[in-house]
């Protein structure tokens, strides 16, 4: 272990901590659960350790429900600090017992600084209890921890989070228990960490003691646990202690520890050494999952650029189409330049038509306002209908990808085009229409217009400028629909002559292109709400590389 070590590992965990892993990709539950407890056990333990190597020695008492540990430690004592009961679990709220001396050790935060101290007589559940007792050797501090297979979630966790902060496991099992497969698990976690262990085998019947210790040193010698069998005679209790007789190989045990200074420096080292061992493994597995986050992002938000990229073509066609001169817009259209005998009347006169536009838009603006207003709403309609298949189509690839699912199912109405959107778009169309009537105004004020655009008048000009964006994109297509709404052949060549006009054409141009930035500016908008929720993941790419580097500077200095 090099100097540089603690530094380090206070890296490490301060970019663990930083890890978000949000996707709910392949994997990542068990990646949060790592990097969680690698953060834990830098808290805990890790830290503290590295920084005072001179502290009490922290044998945690761990094992089945019920295997005898609190009668154990109480044993051990000689006096009842953890009470004992038939009820499973009955140790909820863990017990730390030593030396007077060493109580300083362990009252404030250097050691699990997120396990609240208990206070009063009945501590509460997930409360740590320091008792004191001369009886125990000063150097080692004992921890009767709650069951690790209990059949409460918050005990399960509390156990495993007080085995990772200990620096040796006094763990416990009986005669009739110890073939069980969680227990097990640890005990394997403890082997392939390096723990300092010492198995205690409760409560072994006379009759079967050989059968039984021949057994589990069997089992532990085919897991390679190299650890200590402590074998506990079971005997009836005695004031709820277990007799000197029986307890004898456990306190030779504590005695050994507690009498070589060197022998717990020794053990301190060792699981100190096997747990940061472990450190790059473990972080490394986290790692992998960020670059899981990546890419899964990156997938995700591929799809979400695609949709509304198409989105924006969308709007694109229905532009160059002409299909926007339909409807209601073509009624107003024939409304404002005359259809019918008025049309008849422009025939004669090409000039006509822009005495009769000009006249309608000064002389009774209302119908060059409903025409105003009719493309509004033509407009508003298609980048809305462009925006609900955007999401609809982005919902739709997601949903085939777990975490995209994820994030579908917690968020509501994400496959719809959100309520901005409407407020949104009427805004920037409005604001369109601003910048056409602006382009018109300042092409009048340049001199270089044409008679006949300027003729129209601003406002006439502006509308004319706006349906010019419909009918002349792709080619004549727009003129067509114009025509084919109702007007004479004569009548086409009117309106030939107005957005024919090379003044008309070039300000359609701008106004178009001002048109489809304004609705993609919308559209990507209503993006946001996907890209938001893939954002955490993003933010995980700078961290990548910085826990990369952690996890490097850890295995360097190990
Ligand atoms: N006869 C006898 N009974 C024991 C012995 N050890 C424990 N018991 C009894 O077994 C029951 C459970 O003992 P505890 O010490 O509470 O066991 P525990 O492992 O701390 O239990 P949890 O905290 O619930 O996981 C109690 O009723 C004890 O009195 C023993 O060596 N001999
Ligand atoms: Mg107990």
């Amino acid at each position: 272990m090099r100097p540089e070590l603690p530094e380090a590992v206070g890296r490490l965990r301060d970019e663990l901590a930083t890890v978000r892993l949000e996707l709910e990709v392949p994997g990542a539950e068990d990646a949060r659960r790592a990097r969680d407890d690698l953060v834990t056990q830098a808290d805990d333990y890790l830290l503290p350790r590295l920084a005072q190597m001179d502290a009490p020695v922290l044998m945690v008492v761990g094992g089945s429900t019920g295997a005898g540990k609190s009668t154990l430690v109480n044993s051990l004592v000689g006096s009842i600090v953890s009470p004992a009961g038939v009820l499973r679990p009955t140790t909820r709220a863990p017990v730390l017992a030593c030396h007077p001396d060493d109580l300083h050790w362990f009252e404030g935060d250097r050691i699990l600084p997120h396990v609240p101290r208990a206070t009063g007589d009945s501590p509460a559940p997930g409360t740590l209890q320091l008792v004191t007792d001369a009886a125990l050797p000063a150097g080692l501090a004992l921890l009767d921890s709650p069951d690790i297979d209990s059949v409460l979630a918050e005990n399960r966790a509390l156990a495993n989070q007080l085995l990772t902060a200990a620096d040796g496991w006094l763990f416990v099992t009986t005669a009739l228990r110890y073939a069980d497969a969680v227990p097990w698990e640890f005990l394997r976690t403890a082997r392939d960490r390096g723990t300092a262990m010492s198995v205690v085998l409760n409560r072994v019947p006379d009759d079967a003691a050989r059968e039984v210790t021949s057994h589990m040193s069997e089992m532990m010698r085919t897991q390679s646990l190299d650890a200590d069998l402590l074998v506990v005679r079971e005997v009836p209790l005695e004031d709820g202690l277990i007799p000197p007789n029986a307890l004898a190989p456990v306190r030779q045990w504590l005695d050994g520890l507690a009498a070589d200074a060197q022998a717990r420096a020794e053990l301190i080292r060792r699981t100190l050494s096997g747990a940061v061992t472990s450190l790059p493994a473990r972080a490394g597995k986290v790692e992998r999952a960020v670059a899981d986050q990546l890419s899964a992002a990156a997938e995700l938000r591929a799809e979400v650029d695609l949709a509304y990229a198409e989105a924006r073509r969308e709007v694109e066609d229905a532009l160059r189409s002409g299909s926007l001169l339909r409807g209601e817009v073509l009624e107003r259209w024939h409304e404002v330049v005359g259809t019918g005998d008025v049309m008849r009347a422009l025939q004669s006169r090409i000039g006509s038509a822009r005495d009769r536009l000009k006249s309608v838009v000064t002389g009774k603006p209302s119908a060059g306002e409903e025409l105003r207003v009719a493309v509004e709403h033509r407009l508003e309609a298609v980048v809305r209908a462009a925006g609900e298949r955007a999401a609809e189509r982005v919902a739709r690839t997601w949903r085939e990808h777990m975490a995209g699912r994820a994030l579908l199912e917690a968020t509501p109405d994400l496959g719809r085009a959100a309520d901005r959107l409407q407020v949104d778009t009427e805004d920037q169309i409005r604001a369109w229409q601003g910048y056409v009537m602006e382009l018109v105004r300042r092409e009048g004020e340049s001199k270089r217009t044409s008679a006949r655009l300027a003729s129209l008048g601003v406002n006439g000009a502006g509308l004319t400028v706006m349906l010019g964006v419909f009918a002349s994109t792709g080619g004549l297509t727009g003129l067509e629909v114009v025509v084919a709404g109702g007007t004479s052949a004569v009548g086409q060549k009117v309106l030939e002559a107005i957005f024919g006009d090379q003044a008309v054409r070039e300000l359609a141009a701008q106004a178009r292109q001002d048109l489809v930035e304004r609705a993609d500016e919308v559209l990507r908008a209503d993006s946001k709400r996907f890209e938001a929720l893939i954002e955490g993941a993003a933010t995980e790419a700078e961290g990548f590389a910085r826990l990369h580097a952690a996890i490097d500077a850890v295995r360097r200095a190990s």
